[in-house]
């Protein structure tokens, strides 16, 4: 499988909208609408202990939308030549991860839900858990 060349500058903020009014406020994500590619699967991390990661792996095809859906985390994205490390911590931002980048987390606050809308549905063998392979990789 060849892994795609996108870079961090490939990977952006969303501001989905949000339908505010004094009971609260609704952001609604809808296939073909509000994302660009299909939602197969939705996951979320919580609980993650203080000073805790996650993440430190890229996938070969899969692509996501990161949210904050409560609290906050840093984002760290790294290309094999670049990183760069973005702060969420609005449940009406979305992180738009393209194939072929690496990611972590971390500085995940206390209660805080990383919702994550990915493109595909969990394949182990989509991974790529080696620093040193991924860049490897990237070289090609
Ligand atoms: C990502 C970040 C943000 C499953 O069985 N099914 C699933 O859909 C997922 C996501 C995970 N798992 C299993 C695989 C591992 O045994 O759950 C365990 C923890 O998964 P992982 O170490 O990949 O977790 P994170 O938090 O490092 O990464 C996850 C996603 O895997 C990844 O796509 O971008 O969240």
């Amino acid at each position: 499988m060849n892994l795609s060349n996108n870079k961090i500058t490939d990977c952006i903020l969303i501001d989905i909208s949000s339908i505010q009014n004094q009971s609260g406020n609704i952001t609604v994500v809808e296939n073909n609408k509000d994302i660009p590619f299909s939602i197969q699967r939705i996951y979320y991390l919580y609980d993650v202990p203080g000073g805790g990661e996650r993440g430190g792996h890229a996938h070969y095809e899969l692509e996501q939308y990161l949210i904050a859906a409560s609290g906050s985390f840093d984002v760290i994205l790294d290309d094999g030549i670049n990183k760069k490390r973005i702060h969420l911590n609005r449940p009406n931002f979305a992180l738009h991860i393209v194939p072929g980048l690496w990611r972590a987390l971390d500085n995940f606050s206390s209660g805080s839900i990383c919702m994550v809308l990915a493109s595909h549905k969990y394949e182990e063998k989509d991974y790529i858990r080696d620093y040193n392979q991924y860049k490897e990789l990237k070289k090609k």
